[in-house]
């Protein structure tokens, strides 16, 4: 074989209008590059049919090929699918909005050609990169979620989030089950699961998007926090287990809150005080823990009221054995260490019945 073959992953969403332009765009440069490449998009079965248009497109080119998924979602786990299904030597991905430009990359695979790397990203962050017109907040946000990363790698990559790399396929073949597959963080998935990696980085300007319109909303940025949250404390405890403590722990706050504002501010007896404050914090808890901790599983319609009756009903046995830890450990230990061994005890009996009764997940 004369040169690596290139296989280019293109995960789609609603991107009829771009995809023709783009395949053209890639196929005009890459023969001109003399480069064996394949197109591979990836589409989550888009109500706008771009599965079926791509599918057109493969069967007049043998240079495309198309992965059509029902019933999933995500942009890391398109990514993936494709990276699994492909053949090439070198793999990129790139957005099929023409956000990236397709132009660099020859220079990126010339980058892999030499030998001292096994992956090139295109930031935005140096030298001559540049986001385009994004507005103050999104630059902001984008700062904010790059220096986080560093949480989770050792990389120091000016663009971790970056859409737009090329890497060696046995990146991806030794790193294959370690990758979450969540959101839409796949690159910073990769640089987190491989402390090994020599990078490089290229700049390149984030364009605006030609047709359609961006898919990645404000979720993302809680997407980004769980995955933050799950490679940080994931290798100890499950990630649902974190996100219910985390919204046990608002409820708290909401609740103490509460309690001081209807009996200090408003003058309500510390009785109906308490009771108000504890209704709220509960129905809080539940909206919450419905929401997000256990989205997957989301209560609707009558569940979610018959659920409501069972969540309480697990709360108060939770309670209970609040209650009796707490007394039980106050005749040995200090009253803010007993009520907080306590708490932590009836928190526990709360996760694990209601993950299983109320919310009936499998326990992770
Ligand atoms: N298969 C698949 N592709 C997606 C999904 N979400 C976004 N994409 C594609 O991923 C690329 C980047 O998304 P985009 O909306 O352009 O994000 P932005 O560039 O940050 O605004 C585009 O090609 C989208 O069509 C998804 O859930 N599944
Ligand atoms: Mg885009």
């Amino acid at each position: 074989m004369l040169f690596p073959m290139l296989s280019i992953v293109v995960p789609t969403f609603n991107e009829r209008n771009n995809i023709p332009i783009l395949a053209d765009k890639l196929k005009s440069i890459l023969e001109s590059h003399r480069c064996d490449y394949e197109i591979i998009f990836v589409d989550d079965n888009s109500p706008d049919h771009t599965w079926e248009l791509a599918r057109e497109m493969s069967l007049a080119d043998e240079h495309i090929r198309i992965i059509r998924r029902v019933g999933r979602k995500g942009l890391s786990s398109a990514v993936i699918e494709g990276f699994l299904a492909s053949k090439g030597d070198y793999l990129a991905v790139i957005d099929a909005d023409l956000q990236h430009d397709p132009e660099q990359i020859p220079q990126m695979v010339n980058e892999l050609d030499k030998g001292d790397c096994d992956l090139v990203i295109a930031s935005r962050y140096i030298d001559n990169g540049s986001v385009g017109d994004w507005n103050k907040l999104r630059i902001l946000i984008s700062e904010i979620a790059t220096s986080m990363s560093q949480l989770v790698m050792k990389y120091r990559s000016t663009d971790p989030m970056s859409g737009f790399f090329i890497l060696k396929r046995d990146v991806i073949d030794r790193n294959i089950e370690k990758l979450s597959g969540k959101g839409f963080k796949i690159l910073l998935d990769i640089m987190s699961v491989d402390d090994t990696l020599q990078i490089k980085e290229i700049p390149y300007t984030f364009s605006t998007r030609l047709h359609g319109e961006s898919k990645l909303g404000n979720d993302v940025i809680v997407q980004y926090m769980e995955f933050l949250l799950e490679r940080t404390f994931g290798k100890y405890v499950g990630i649902q287990y974190i996100k219910y403590m985390i919204v046990g722990s608002l409820g708290a706050l909401l609740h103490f809150s509460l309690l001081s504002f209807f009996y200090k501010t408003l003058e309500h007896t510390y009785s109906k005080s308490l009771m108000a404050a504890i209704l709220i914090a509960i129905l809080f808890n539940y909206s919450f823990n419905n929401l997000w901790t256990f989205r997957s599983h989301r209560l609707k319609n009558l569940s979610l009221v018959t659920g409501y009756f069972k969540y309480n009903l697990l709360c108060v046995v939770g309670a209970l054995a609040n209650y009796s830890v707490s007394m039980y450990l106050l005749g040995y230990v200090d009253w803010v260490l007993a009520s907080f061994i306590g708490a932590f005890v009836g928190a526990n009996w709360n996760y694990l019945t209601n993950s299983i009764y109320t919310w009936k997940t499998k326990h992770e």
